[in-house]
């Protein structure tokens, strides 16, 4: 039985680009076989609970305005409802996946003992709708930033109590993602930072966040969990600096604490640009390293320096990403969220089906590009051309000589480099052809 919520609006299909329907996708069609796979495995989308339903329409100077049927959250009658018509958007969308915090799926109790038990009560509720809607779990995760216990960090907290509750809550949220079948977990640390170092022990901290996920891997394995483990890079936002400020800065404190091979990263659009990154120079970077996981896409305003979360809608951005995604063999465990929300003036349950069929489009779109781009080839051939003088055994022995050697070398053959053109608006060019 429907809530009525969405009354009027029908299953989203594909109707191709010359569709005038703006509940319709012009691109994203699941069965379409992209690089061999089905589109819809290739792109892997996923609904984030928090922004779509449990944020009221706030901002810092304003209030609720979206005064949904389930708000106030308060109750668990509440958590029910929303739910319900969560499933409904997934129904609607054909959406193969979802996301969540505890703190969205369950008031908060104000103490571990009831915020494990309502969590549990409302996973089971969630467990038998998703059997017949369909739609999996990409990822759980626990909201260790709103409430005010953790306003000087978790697991990075001076108060070992909080490190403790925060241990305790984490291992709630992978029972509850894993009895769900959750194909990853998500650690993001918006308050794993400080304010001002004046009060802030850098050692300690970072060797408790260390340990923390020491904590987390083996948890996975003693209860043999399956799915991938993963950290989420942001640089500042609501702390001052966050730890895990960017994908090179997590990579370099993976290896430190010995977690290369067990953890790998969650990347988002807007967290990229708030390092001063593009999204495909984080891409790029993980997956040089083998640790690429999974993408929260959305994107952030050029004008305000923040993440204003909101849902992709540019098709060239969109591309380059996919492009670095598929280079890398594409996802395994992970996929595409939309952690986007939509503007607060847009009230209408119209408005929340729009942001997603639009924002599954433009990734749809860059799909498409992106694979195209592969399957001509012109950027890797000229990749592969630029960096080609290398394969020489000369180059090769400049590689394995000392720097006497080199010197020696250059003075023999009179070597005096002629700089060469880097092609960079040709190969913008090329790019502009596919999107
Ligand atoms: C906030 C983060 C958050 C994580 C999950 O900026 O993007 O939403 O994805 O905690
Ligand atoms: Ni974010
Ligand atoms: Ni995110």
């Amino acid at each position: 039985m429907s809530s009525g919520f969405f009354d009027g609006i029908n299953r989203i299909e594909f109707e191709g680009p010359d569709s005038l329907n703006p509940l319709s996708f012009r691109y994203y069609n699941p069965e379409e076989i992209v690089l061999g796979k089905r589109m819809e495995d290739q792109l892997r989308f996923s609904v984030a609970w928090w922004h779509s339903f449990a944020w009221e329409g706030t901002d810092p100077f304003g209030g609720p305005t979206f005064e949904r049927p389930w708000h106030p959250q308060t109750d668990m009658s509440a958590a029910r409802l929303k739910a319900d018509i969560a499933f409904e958007l997934f129904d609607l969308l054909g959406q193969p996946y979802f996301c969540w915090h505890d703190a969205d799926l369950r008031p908060e109790q104000g103490n571990f003992g009831d915020n494990q038990r309502t969590l549990e009560e409302i996973v089971g509720y969630i467990e038998p709708k998703m059997q017949s809607c369909g739609t999996q779990l990409l990822w759980g995760t626990a909201n260790m930033f709103s409430h005010r216990r953790w306003m000087a960090g978790a697991s990075t907290n001076p108060d070992p109590e909080v490190f403790a509750f925060a241990a305790a809550t984490v291992k709630s949220c992978i029972d509850a993602t894993h009895r769900l079948g959750g194909e990853n977990y998500v650690l993001w640390g918006g308050r794993e930072g400080y304010e001002t170092l004046l009060n802030t022990d850098l050692k300690t901290e970072l060797d408790h966040m260390g340990r923390f996920l020491n904590l987390v891997v083996e948890y996975k394995y003693k209860i043999g969990f399956r799915g991938t483990i993963l950290i989420e890079p942001k640089p500042q936002e609501p702390s001052k600096h966050q730890y895990d400020f960017d994908a090179a800065t997590c990579i370099g404190f993976l290896r430190k604490y010995g977690l290369e091979n067990e953890v790998k990263l969650n990347l988002e659009q807007g967290h990229a640009f708030l390092a001063g990154h593009s999204f495909e120079h984080e891409i790029a970077l993980a997956a040089m390293e083998g640790m690429l996981g999974s993408i929260d896409m959305n994107r952030n305003d050029y004008q305000s320096g923040w993440d204003t979360d909101q849902f992709p809608n540019n098709a060239a951005d969109v591309a380059l990403a996919y492009y670095h995604i598929l280079k890398s063999g594409g996802f395994a465990s992970g996929g595409t969220n939309f952690d986007a929300k939509l503007r607060r003036q847009s009230l209408d349950a119209s408005d929340l089906v729009a942001a997603h069929v639009g924002a599954m489009d433009i990734c749809a779109r860059g799909l498409k590009a992106a694979a195209a781009m592969i399957e001509e080839g012109t950027l890797s051939t000229e990749l592969e051309k630029r960096y080609s003088d290398w394969n020489s055994p000369e180059a090769q022995a400049i590689l394995a000589g000392d720097l006497d050697e080199i010197s020696r070398l250059v003075l023999e053959k009179d070597i005096n480099p002629q700089p060469r053109s880097g092609r960079q608006e040709i190969l913008e060019n090329y790019v502009n052809r596919f999107v």
